[in-house]
């Protein structure tokens, strides 16, 4: 078998993907049809994804959540999420969802959708999942509160976490701590996307203000030395994801020598591959994983310790976790 065929089939745990920025093209545009939504202008669906920055893309991404709308659009699209992960060797995937970017959609519909799209992809194709509401950062701590009331009301087993995520600056982490802290009060795990377009001052925060258990991306961490020698004597894990540098940080070239996925490696932090969106970054999770082999510095031997750091960083209970590995 080529070294590329092996990355692919490795079996994998991806703990950083959103549903809605996993839908393929094709299935945009079609459920953008059936629902009489319009998408931007554009003349091959390819091009509905490219953008300069994350604000850019953000805004595409929230052209597309307007167009789920019924039980049936959701459970379409989290199950082609999982059976092309599944396709790429991943056994476990906890999955970030937007559902205030649904206007006007229930969370319990959504929920009924996705739940059900789940079923059926471990059924078929024995992928394991789990997701975790994404709290929208430019909306502000107050609309924050109402949509934990909206996620505690439509709680079920398969939603175990909180996350924040959105555009960073100027939105920092520390104005949301009473809402992270009454998510972890009601049971709820705990990550947050700081240090991406953010500054590591954001990682800091999420880490003391929020008390978040994972970092998402975190690059901005290679421009402050102290807080590397704190995560790495906490053990903090990164789910890190290469394509998306090329969009939404200062490091577009995955080659670079300066790299900050490379350089977190090589200062021996907890870091974990994963594919963030994947059509949207014309990526999958194995060319995430392929990326990191052939343009990062990862041997193959670094890559199956990122697969079992995801494990580690996983919040499938511990008798679980022990099976698998
Ligand atoms: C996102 Cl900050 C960010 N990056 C990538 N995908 C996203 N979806 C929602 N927020
Ligand atoms: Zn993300």
């Amino acid at each position: 078998m080529d070294t590329n065929s092996l990355i692919r089939s490795l079996p994998k745990a991806e703990i950083h993907i959103h549903l809605e920025g996993a839908i393929l093209p094709a299935t945009a545009m079609e459920l953008a049809a059936k629902n009489n939504v319009a998408l931007p202008e554009c003349e091959q669906v390819e091009d509905l994804y490219s953008y300069a920055d994350l604000a850019e893309f953000l805004a595409i991404y929230g052209a597309i959540a307007d167009s789920i709308i019924t039980v049936d659009d959701f459970h379409r699209i989290t199950y082609e999420m999982l059976q092309s992960a599944a396709a790429n060797g991943a056994r476990y995937m906890e999955f970030f969802i937007s559902p205030h970017a649904h206007k006007n959609v229930a969370f319990k519909q959504q929920f009924e959708g996705i739940r059900a799209g789940m079923a059926d992809a471990e059924a078929d194709l024995g992928i394991v999942s789990r997701f975790i509401p994404g709290v929208n950062r430019e909306l502000g701590p107050a609309a924050g509160e109402e949509y934990l009331d909206e996620i505690l009301d439509n709680r079920c087993d398969e939603l175990i976490g909180l996350g924040l995520d959105y555009n960073e600056a100027p939105f920092p982490p520390e104005p949301f701590a009473d809402l992270f802290a009454r998510a972890a009060d009601n049971g709820l795990r705990l990550t947050a996307h700081a240090g991406e377009s953010g500054p590591a001052a954001f990682i800091a925060g999420s880490l003391d203000a929020l008390k978040v258990e994972r970092i998402d991306h975190g690059y901005n961490i290679v421009n402050d030395e102290a807080l590397i020698e704190r995560c790495l004597g906490e053990g903090v894990v990164f789910t890190c994801c290469p394509s998306t540098t090329q969009y939404t940080t200062a490091w577009r070239d995955l080659d670079a020598a300066d790299h900050p996925i490379r350089r977190m490696r090589e200062a021996g932090l907890a870091v974990t591959i994963n594919s963030d969106d994947p059509p949207m970054f014309a990526t999958d999770l194995g060319k995430e994983f392929e990326i990191a082999y052939d343009s990062l510095g990862f041997s193959l031997d670094d890559l199956k310790a990122a697969i079992l750091t995801s494990l580690d960083a996983s919040w499938l209970d511990e008798t679980t976790k022990r099976q698998w590995k």
